[in-house]
């Protein structure tokens, strides 16, 4: 693994002398060469989805805004659970529709979707049996959102994952974090709370839904590793084929999280992820409007890809069920880059040539003799110069169009490529090289 110089997102709570990747949500040293994650490996891109009962206040508590992400407005405004529970009551999403969303997560080009089946507010976004406290038994909407799009998630083409929290419940007596309301409870509380409570959740999500490509454990900073084993084991006894990530703490994980937003400096050899926003909340905020541009995305979908990681990329719906316009118009426009350009991203790893001032470079997975170049600053001059990667070229095209470009040897074993004078795709114009 890489280090980094990356300063630590604010109220990330991870220490500053810890590089992108938090320790203690490291990947396991075996799951490295595990066929298990292939197609993980291969997808590169997700939608991560932030729903629940905070999308109603939307950020706002009694006329007053909230700081910070959406989803954490209870723990923020220090909500008590008798006053937070209300919002069930309010909950109805008639706008929801299952085949919308996976069509959007299938138009822009992501190859899973991971959505909140419960976040640290306690409230479960499908039928639970081990608590009321679920949209069908305490909203009026009644119906369970998780077995739509499981269904859709099948029907299209989707693997469907789930974000669990496994540590932090401010709903539940003896889940951690919730301080207002409850005694911090004692360990053998929180040991019973995963052990039997959040064991008992996570043994529904895995039976009743089909196959679940992935739990995403979140803030493991309370378990012990017996219960990071004790979770990971459950998963992988119900599905063995179930994919955990680095946040159920103490390197147990099949693959590892990078901290929210951050993308690592270098490449790095473990597999790994970045849950991201396209503006600055998870859960819905009305008043959080600093998009992202699709140029600013995509690029980062490169560079994560040119460095051997994944992104998962998150939409906040609204309470209704509307996943917010600017959002879906941004994933639309990484689609159709992907659908041009998507051999160059989707089943590769990291490139040959890293620190380039000019773009990022993947190869692919399989054929150990096809790299892609990707050109973020077009040259000016049209001529592409290129240190060598110690392989004869033997042949370089544009992905898009498939026009041939020629080359010439320059001196230091430099390879220049001649260019069209306009970038012919001024966010990321991509070039086959085939290698001798
Ligand atoms: C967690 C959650 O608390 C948050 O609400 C959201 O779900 C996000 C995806 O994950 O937040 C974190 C967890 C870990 C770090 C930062 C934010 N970290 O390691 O830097």
């Amino acid at each position: 693994m890489t280090t980094s110089t990356t300063p630590p997102a604010p109220g990330a709570g991870a220490a500053a002398d810890e590089g992108p990747i938090r320790r203690g949500a490291a990947q396991r040293s075996e799951a490295r060469s595990d066929p298990r994650l292939d197609w993980w490996r291969d997808a590169r891109f997700g939608l991560f989805i932030h729903w629940g009962l905070y999308a109603i206040p939307a950020g706002e508590w009694k006329g007053e805004r909230i700081a910070g992400i959406g989803e954490w407005i209870m723990f923020r405004a220090r909500i008590p659970v008798r006053e937070y529970e209300q919002l069930a009551k309010q909950f109805n999403p008639v706008k929801f529709d299952a085949k919308e969303w996976v069509g959007l997560a299938k138009r822009a080009g992501q190859k899973y979707l991971t959505i909140t089946a419960k976040h640290h507010d306690g409230f479960a976004l499908y039928d639970s049996k081990v608590s009321d406290y679920d949209i069908v038994d305490a909203t009026p909407f009644k119906s369970d959102p998780i077995k739509e799009l499981a269904e859709e998630c099948r029907r299209q083409g989707i693997r469907l994952c789930f974000y669990y929290s496994q540590t932090q419940d401010w709903h539940h007596k003896w889940g951690d974090g919730n301080d207002w309301d409850y005694q911090v409870p004692a360990d053998e509380q929180f040991d019973t709370y995963v052990r039997e409570y959040a064991a008992a959740q996570v043994r529904e999500l895995l039976t009743n839904y089909g196959p679940i490509g992935m739990i995403w454990f979140d803030t493991p900073k309370r378990m012990t590793t017996e219960q990071s084993h004790f979770l990971a084991n459950l998963v992988h006894e119900l599905q063995p084929d179930c994919l955990v990530n680095g946040r159920i703490g103490n390197d147990v994980g099949d693959y590892a999280e990078t901290r929210d937003n951050v993308i690592p400096d270098e490449k790095v050899e473990m597999d790994w992820e970045v849950p991201a926003t396209i503006n600055h909340t998870w859960g819905f905020k009305h008043y959080d409007e600093d998009w992202k541009s699709a140029e600013d995305l995509i690029r980062k979908l490169v560079d994560i890809a040119s460095k051997n990681g994944n992104y998962l990329l998150n939409v906040g719906p609204t309470s209704e069920g509307l996943i917010p316009q600017p959002s879906v118009e941004r994933l639309e426009a990484m689609g159709r880059w992907l659908d041009a350009n998507g051999e160059s991203v989707y089943g590769t790893t990291a490139g040959p040539l890293q620190g380039l001032g000019w773009g990022r470079t993947t190869a692919s997975r399989r054929d150990p003799n096809t790299v892609y170049l990707h050109v973020f600053d077009w040259p000016a001059d049209g001529r592409l110069h290129l240190p060598s990667t110690g392989r004869r070229i033997t042949a370089a095209a544009l992905v898009a169009g498939s026009a041939t470009l020629t080359m010439e040897a320059a001196s230091s074993g430099e390879t220049v490529i001649a260019a069209p004078a306009q970038a012919p795709d001024p966010i990321d114009t991509v070039v086959r090289l085939t290698l001798a």
